[in-house]
């Protein structure tokens, strides 16, 4: 008999399946046209600083969500080690704010002049909308894997033999597409499949939506950077 995707979700994990499931979309998000122009060195520069004005408010929006995660971990998970990952990604997003005004300030950004464009507001709006005490653990820390997986898939790719990312670039590349950002993304999946192995039918299609919606926003982010 064929190994239908449950069978398959015990073994490989839930989140395996799902990328699986939509090939496509995966793709979409983490091969957009904005990182292979990164990668073949033809990015317009004007889209890459647009991208860092929108992205550094996308991620100090993206700070109280995480911390949203880390309390729910606190209070709801089965596992003490769940706490040390998400707390070592709010440690990185302290460092990560801190780049970006350092990366600004070298490309003449104004952080304090940018206004969120409506697909960054949309995206933020989504965050809040799971950050509220209804939204099981197990659902949000599935989101926050996603969010932080289609960005490491990204950079990475554009780091990888072969690739022609401007040196300039590369410092942004690596944030997001070094070995200790891959790691966390692992650590990340291996919580949301252990959540999901026990999470109920519900729960689980929850879990699934709001996955495929952030790849969605992603594509969504990227489109808008590109301009
Ligand atoms: C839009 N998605 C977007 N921005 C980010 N900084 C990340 C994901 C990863 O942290």
């Amino acid at each position: 008999m064929e190994a239908g995707l449950e069978q398959v979700a015990e073994v490989e994990g839930t989140t395996a399946t799902w990328l699986k499931k939509d090939p496509l979309m995966y793709t979409a998000a983490t091969r957009h046209p904005m990182i292979l122009s990164i990668r073949d060195g033809s990015i317009d520069l004007s889209s890459f600083k647009r991208w860092l004005g929108q992205d550094y408010l996308f991620v100090r929006a993206f700070v109280p969500f995480v911390s949203s995660v880390l309390l729910k971990a606190c209070r709801e998970s089965d596992d003490n080690s769940d706490m040390e990952v998400l707390l070592s990604g709010l440690a990185a997003l302290n460092d990560e704010i801190a780049w970006f005004k350092k990366e600004a300030s070298k490309w003449g950004v104004v952080l304090s002049s940018i206004a969120p464009q409506k697909v960054n507001e949309d995206y933020c709006r989504f965050l809040e909308s799971l950050m509220g005490p209804d939204v099981e653990y197990t659902v949000a820390v599935t989101a926050l894997w996603a969010i932080e997986l289609v960005y490491q898939q990204s950079f990475a790719y554009c780091l990888e033999e072969g690739s022609r990312t401007p040196p300039e670039l590369a410092e942004t590349c690596r944030r997001w597409g070094n070995e200790g950002f891959g790691q966390y993304c692992r650590s990340l999946q291996k919580i949301a499949d252990r959540r999901l192995l026990r999470a109920t039918n519900e729960e689980l299609k929850k879990a699934q939506a709001v996955f495929f919606r952030v790849l969605e926003h992603e594509v969504e982010f990227w489109n808008m950077s590109r301009g």
